[in-house]
C-alpha cells in the first residue's frame, strides 16, 4: 500500500520494549487520595470498603488483562506483576501500564457502589502508573517485601497516631509531636501500655494488606447429557478452574512461597 508522506511521523514514536526474561511490575498510587478519602469521609486510618473496592478493581485487572500472576496492595496503591515470559503486547511498557491503570480506575467507579452503597462519588478519581521490570525472584521478593514492610510502618504510625487522638484526647499536633524520633517497639507500647490494644492483634487484611494470586479449583458440577441409544442423564463433570483468591497474610518470610509454588518461574 502506498504511504503517504505524512508516515515518516511514526519514527518519533520510541521504543518502550521491556527487557526479556524480567518481571515487570506495574505500580498504580491514588492521585490525592490525602483528599479523596477526606471528601469521601474514609474511616481513619484504614477504611475497608476502601481497601475492598481497591481488592475488587485488582482482581477485576487481573480477570481481563492477560499474564498478571501476583499483585499487592495495601492503601491507595496496588502493584500488578507479569510473568517473565509474557509477550502481552509484546512487552510495550506503555501499553501494559495505560491497560492496567485504566482498567483499574473504570473498575473502581464501576465497583463504587458495591461498597458505598448510595454514599455518592464526588468526582472521578485516578491513579497515576509506574513500569519496573526485577530481573531474578530474589529481587521481584524484595520488591513485593518492600511493598509489605512500608504497608506495616505506615499502618503501625497510623494506628497509634489516631488512637492517641481518638482515644486519648489529644489534637493531631500533639499526636504528632508524641510521635516524633519513636521506634516501631515504642509504638507498640503506647498502645499497649496506655490503650491495652495488642498491635499484633490488629485486623490482618490492615497490617498486612491483600495480595492476589491465581489459585486451581476442582470444581464438578453436574450436566444433563444425552448419549446413543440412552436416556437423558445427569452426568457428573469435573473441571478444573482457575480464580483469584485473596490473602492478607506476611509474604516476606519463605512460608507464602512455599505453600504456592505455582506463582513464580524459577530462576533460569
Ligand atoms: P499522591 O499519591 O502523591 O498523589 O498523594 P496522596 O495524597 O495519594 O498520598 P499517598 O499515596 O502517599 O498516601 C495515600 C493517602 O491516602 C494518605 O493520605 C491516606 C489516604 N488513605 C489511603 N487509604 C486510606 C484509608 O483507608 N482511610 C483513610 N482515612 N485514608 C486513606
Ligand atoms: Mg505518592
Ligand atoms: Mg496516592
Ligand atoms: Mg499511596
Ligand atoms: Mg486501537
Amino acid at each position: 500500500m502506498a504511504k503517504s508522506k505524512f508516515e515518516y511521523v511514526r519514527s518519533f514514536e520510541t521504543d518502550d520494549t521491556c527487557l526479556k526474561n524480567c518481571y515487570i511490575v506495574v505500580r498504580l498510587d491514588g492521585r490525592n487520595f490525602h483528599r479523596f478519602a477526606e471528601q469521601h469521609q474514609f474511616k481513619k486510618p484504614n477504611d475497608d470498603r476502601a481497601l475492598g473496592l481497591m481488592s475488587r478493581s485488582a482482581r477485576s485487572v487481573m480477570e481481563e488483562l492477560e499474564d498478571i500472576i501476583i499483585s499487592y496492595g495495601q492503601s491507595d496503591e496496588f502493584s500488578f506483576v507479569f510473568k517473565r515470559s509474557s509477550n502481552w503486547f509484546k512487552r510495550r511498557a506503555s501499553k501494559l501500564m495505560t491497560h492496567v491503570a485504566s482498567q483499574f480506575s473504570s473498575s473502581y467507579v464501576f465497583y463504587w457502589k458495591e461498597f458505598f452503597g448510595e454514599q455518592p462519588l464526588l468526582y472521578p478519581p485516578s491513579f497515576d502508573g509506574r513500569v519496573v521490570l526485577y530481573p531474578t525472584n530474589r529481587n521481584l521478593r524484595d520488591y513485593l517485601s518492600w511493598r509489605q514492610a512500608d504497608c506495616h510502618i505506615n499502618n503501625l504510625y497510623n494506628t497509634v497516631f489516631w488512637t492517641l487522638v481518638q482515644k486519648g484526647g489529644l489534637t493531631t499536633t500533639q499526636a504528632e509531636d508524641r510521635l516524633k524520633g519513636t521506634l516501631a517497639s515504642d509504638k507498640n507500647e503506647i498502645l499497649f501500655s496506655e490503650f491495652n490494644i495488642n498491635y499484633n492483634n490488629e485486623p490482618v487484611l490492615h497490617r498486612k494488606g491483600t495480595a492476589l494470586i491465581w489459585e486451581k479449583r476442582e470444581e464438578t458440577v453436574s450436566k444433563r447429557m444425552k448419549l446413543p441409544n440412552e436416556e437423558e442423564k445427569e452426568v457428573p463433570v469435573t473441571r478444573s478452574r482457575r480464580r483469584v483468591e485473596a490473602f492478607h497474610c506476611d509474604i516476606i518470610g519463605e512460608q507464602f512461597w512455599e505453600e504456592h509454588p505455582d506463582v513464580l518461574e524459577d530462576d533460569a
